[in-house]
């Protein structure tokens, strides 16, 4: 288990970063297929450009959400009840944990979990300032490994919070895993969880591959991370971004495919490339209702309200503990 310490301070991230990068990059571009974990596009450069995407007009994901939220929130505040303390995985948005304080009875207290210092500081400081009432104790730890029980004071209604649909860049058994722990950490209290829904794979294929391009950027500034923190020297210009939808699997799948044969070298290394060769960067699975449900039970959790958009693109579960 991660060892956990309180701070005041950890970035916005969608999804724990490492400070492994060098050592991970290069296992990863040592198995076949090669493959980077998605956590590394979060540098400060990758946060601010994941901003950037939830604000494209083809990433539905975030507006539908925080519109489903300020429609819902009576319903949430019904539901969590009062005095509840929320532990949010991962450093989200002031604004989206702003919408669900601002609804709730009293809440008592609102403990972000992130594993690294950095941009949360920004974070607490407005929901300190919005929420007088609230005690707000971030917590520095992995939100992926088990959580210590004494996150919660003594008697609390335990509540998580875990938007974004980032329990999407989980594999499916991540993710019941995941959501195990969440169970048993939550016992007594529940989870409010954003998931992305399966659609038409066109919308789903124009989010993850913008006409502007942000999302080719995002993908493409895993190697400007490696060229400054892995001594590589990736020409981005010979990696594309490739983001298809796999029906089957019912996932966007994200690629930075080598449009020539060539060797990089990274952290000492000489890594070759065959003309067309990928690296494995990202993997946004998508559910139905009824999937995700059953996903949940089998982690230990009593499914119980959903709400949809009309266009059923995005949905929020209230999961009881
Ligand atoms: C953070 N996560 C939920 C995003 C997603 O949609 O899977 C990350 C992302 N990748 C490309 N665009 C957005």
């Amino acid at each position: 288990m991660t060892s956990t310490h309180r701070t005041g301070a950890a970035p916005r991230r969608p999804i724990p970063a490492d400070i492994d990068f060098p050592d991970a990059l290069l296992e990863g571009l040592a198995t076949e297929p090669k493959r980077v974990a998605c956590k590394y596009f979060y540098d400060a450069v990758g946060a601010n450009l994941f901003q950037q995407i939830c604000e494209l007009p083809e990433y539905y994901l975030t507006r539908t959400e925080l519109s489903l939220l300020r429609r819902h929130a009576s319903d949430f505040a019904r539901l969590i009840g009062p005095h509840a303390e929320i532990v949010e995985f991962g450093a989200g948005s002031a604004e989206t944990i702003g919408i669900l304080l601002a609804a709730l009875d009293r809440p008592r207290a609102y403990v972000p979990v992130e594993i690294s210092n950095g941009s949360l500081l920004d974070l607490v400081g407005r929901i300190r300032a919005d929420h007088p009432a609230v005690d707000v104790r971030p917590l520095l730890a992995d939100f992926t490994a088990p959580l210590p029980q004494t996150l919660f004071s003594p008697g609390a209604r335990r509540i998580g919070f875990f938007p974004g649909s980032t329990i999407g860049n989980f594999t499916r058994s991540e993710a019941r895993d995941f959501l195990a722990g969440a169970a048993r950490l939550l016992k007594g209290g529940g989870l409010l969880i954003g998931v992305d829904l399966v659609k038409d794979p066109a919308v789903l294929h124009a989010a993850y591959n913008d006409s502007a391009g942000v999302t080719a950027a995002f993908n493409r500034n895993l190697l400007v991370r490696a060229n400054r923190e892995a001594a590589a020297n990736f020409d981005l210009a010979r990696f594309a971004h490739y983001a298809p939808y796999n029906v089957e699997k019912r996932r966007i799948e994200m690629y930075l495919v080598s449009t020539a044969a060539q060797l990089v070298r990274v952290a000492g290394r000489q890594i070759a490339f065959a003309e067309g060769e990928a690296i494995h960067t990202e993997s946004s699975h998508k559910y139905t209702i009824e999937d995700f449900r059953s996903l949940a039970v089998q982690a230990g959790f009593s499914p119980r309200a959903v709400w949809t958009d009309p266009d059923r693109l995005f949905s929020i579960h209230w999961l009881e503990a």
